[in-house]
């Protein structure tokens, strides 16, 4: 069941629920720091033509499907070009007039708050941060009270909108998300969520973090009565007290947050029922975010098995047993600091990508190595607990969402891998993009085990337009297929493998920069199959047809998101038999994590990051790199 839920949680998603929501647009924001400063000048996200996209199309569709299923699209695709074609890109034109962004609201729906899945696991992404040298208690929260002062700190750039614009390729990009990770929640509902927004801007803005210790909630405010920001001494001596009130541990209430959506929301409505339960709900989903400070977890076996106990740690708490019902995955914000170093966060996806929240952590990162107390904040408030009353209906769901958690997290293969041969220099100094690199070389991966490519998802930025989230680069190629057989064909030259892989990671960069600057496919195809259904008419033909099936069943889902700091990224697949890969490109090495389910006998993560670090080690040999350095 759950493995049947997880495979239909692909971007596409059910169409329920288009009608929006208006917690779901977009907070408006009165650009006034330099944050903003080019916010009304981005572009509008554009639509590429009908011709363009189909011709793109059909050229991803080829090296995944059979001859005669090819021919098959092709005539479909010459078909959609006269109807419904035209007249369903007219309908995304009036759209593309009519909004900000012609997809971003679309977007949010489709791939968030209608899907029923669960966001734990392939949804909510985490990160794990390098391993901090406490080892104690008080080392565990001294480590909690400086992310804190450092989120905060943070903050104020954001409050006062003094954070420099991100810029990609050299372009500004659309700051909104940053905007977005503070002060909000996604809130389950039967049939489709919706996400709550607090931010600083709107009277009365949230003054408190929540804490979960030992299952329990706890509400701390982090400004003192002068309105400063509490110093890490005094959110210490808070955090002390927290762990004092919380000595026994409580029902395992966070798991009903890694349930299918539709459950959780039955739950929530009658969790909600008592007005005690709804203080502590309203109060956590204001909160600015979630600190999770951790009882001790499963012991590791050796040193593969602590890294991938740290990235499932971040991921899903573990499990029932350890700290899955420490957790709130509806937040959009949680930092986990655990026992013995083991820290990270995890976050919910509605609103934001990655860049945004890479840049918090190495800004918290970087504050925590500062190692400063700050100056104190006058007079604090005491900590308050949230309280909850729990029902016996209430009691009882916690039970069954405990079996479909401990399930879930028993079922995810994970893998830390540090690749330290090498890193993103030894590609640039090949004249080489760095992360067309890596793409081609997990293809390699990919084909050295199955024989065959697959469809492989790369996440590509639309923020260089305004409200703009993400589209698809198909990885997958005609080019990158030419190589990687090759490249296990003995017959073929090393001159001729060099040249296959040079020209599969120039057209992997092709296709990224196409992507970033609006022309993708898979939205634009999205797009149309949404404007239909909204139309009230069919899915066209070409969105029902075997190949568009099997092109975008990613069995590869990847993603880069890159931090100055070493931490590793991690989700999990979005296929039942596929792997989520995630990595962190350094000058020197690349951070991957590599995820998969032990339900599916065809993957395993351990043989799939094996296959990968030999690909990079025979790409290396074969652009001549010393042997002696090896
Ligand atoms: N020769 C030498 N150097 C090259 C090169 C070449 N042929 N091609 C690229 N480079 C350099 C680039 O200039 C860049 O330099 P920098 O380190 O000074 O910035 C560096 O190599 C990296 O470039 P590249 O590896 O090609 O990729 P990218 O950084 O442009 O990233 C994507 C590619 C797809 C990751 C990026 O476009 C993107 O969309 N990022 C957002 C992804 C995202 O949102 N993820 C989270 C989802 S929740
Ligand atoms: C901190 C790492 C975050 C990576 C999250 C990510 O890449 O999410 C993708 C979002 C998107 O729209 O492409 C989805 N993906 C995990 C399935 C690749």
């Amino acid at each position: 069941m759950i493995t049947m839920l997880r495979h239909l949680r692909k971007p596409l998603g059910d169409h329920a629920g288009l009608i929006l929501s208006k917690m779901q647009r977009e907070p408006k924001i009165k650009p006034i720091g330099r944050m903003f400063a080019v916010q009304d000048s981005l572009p509008r996200l554009p639509l590429p033509s009908v011709e363009q996209t189909l011709h793109k199309y059909l050229r991803t569709v080829q090296p995944l499907v059979s001859a005669e299923d090819y021919r098959h699209t092709e005539k479909l695709v010459e078909a959609f070009k006269k109807s419904p074609g035209p007249e369903l890109q007219a309908l995304l034109e009036k759209r593309a007039g009519e909004k900000t962004n012609w997809l971003s609201d679309w977007w949010k729906d489709v791939a968030y708050l209608s899907i029923r899945t669960p966001v734990v696991i392939s949804s909510n992404p985490a990160v794990i941060f390098p391993r901090q040298d406490y080892t104690d208690k008080k080392g565990q929260l001294r480590f909690a009270a400086k992310v804190i002062a450092g989120v905060i700190d943070y903050k104020v750039m954001i409050d006062e909108q003094t954070l420099p614009v991100e810029l990609l390729g050299g372009k500004p990009l659309c700051m909104i998300q940053y905007y977005t990770i503070l002060g909000g929640c996604r809130v389950p509902g039967v049939k489709r969520d919706s996400h709550v927004l607090y931010p600083s801007t709107e009277p009365n803005p949230p003054r408190h973090v929540t804490i979960m210790h030992k299952n329990q909630l706890f509400s701390l405010d982090v400004y003192g009565n002068d309105n400063r920001p509490l110093n890490v001494e005094q959110l210490y001596q808070q955090l002390t007290k927290i762990v004092e009130m919380s000595p026994n541990t409580a029902p395992s209430i966070g798991v009903l947050t890694m349930g299918d959506r539709t459950s959780w929301a039955k739950t929530y409505k009658k969790l909600v029922k008592d007005k005690v339960n709804q203080t502590a709900m309203e109060s956590l989903q204001r909160s600015i975010f979630v600190m999770c400070l951790d009882s001790t977890g499963e012991q590791p076996t050796d040193e593969d098995h602590t890294n991938s106990l740290a990235i499932t740690q971040m991921l899903h708490g573990g499990g029932s047993a350890y700290n899955s019902g420490n957790r709130w995955f509806d937040k959009t914000l949680q930092f986990v600091v655990g026992e013995k170093g083991v820290c990270g966060l995890n976050y919910e996806h509605t609103t934001a990508e990655g860049p945004p929240i890479a840049a918090i952590m190495d800004h918290v990162l970087t504050f925590c190595e500062k190692n400063e107390t700050g100056l104190k904040a006058g007079g604090m408030t005491d900590v308050r607990k949230m309280e909850l009353n729990y029902s016996k209906e209430v009691l009882k769901d916690i039970e069954e969402a405990k079996v479909q958690a401990d399930s879930m997290a028993n079922d995810v293969d994970m893998r830390g891998v540090t690749y330290d041969r090498y890193g993103k220099n030894f590609a640039k100094s090949q004249r080489l993009s760095p992360d067309g690199y890596i793409q081609v070389a997990m293809q390699l991966a990919y084909f050295r085990l199955y024989g065959k490519p697959c469809a492989t998802y790369e996440t590509a930025s639309l923020r260089r337009f305004l409200h703009g989230r993400t589209d698809t680069i198909r990885s997958c190629s005609i080019d990158s297929f030419n190589f990687t057989k090759a490249m296990l064909d003995s017959s073929v030259s090393q001159e001729v493998k060099v040249d296959l892989f040079k020209k599969a990671v120039l057209a992997h960069r092709k296709y990224t920069d196409e992507a970033i600057n609006g022309n993708g496919i898979d939205r634009h195809l999205l797009g149309w199959k949404l404007a239909a259904v909204e139309a009230g008419q069919n899915i066209p033909d070409l969105h029902m047809d075997g190949s568009y099936a099997t092109s975008l069943y990613f069995k590869v889902s990847t993603s880069q998101v890159g931090a100055k700091h070493d931490a590793v990224m991690a989700f999990g697949a979005v296929v039942p038999d596929g792997y989520g890969i995630c990595y962190n490109p350094q000058n020197t090495k690349i951070n991957f994590s590599v995820s998969s389910y032990f339900n599916s006998p065809e993957t395993d993560s351990k043989r799939f990051a094996t296959a990968l670090k030999e690909s990079l080690d025979d790409l290396h040999t074969l652009l001549g790199a010393p042997q002696a350095k090896l």
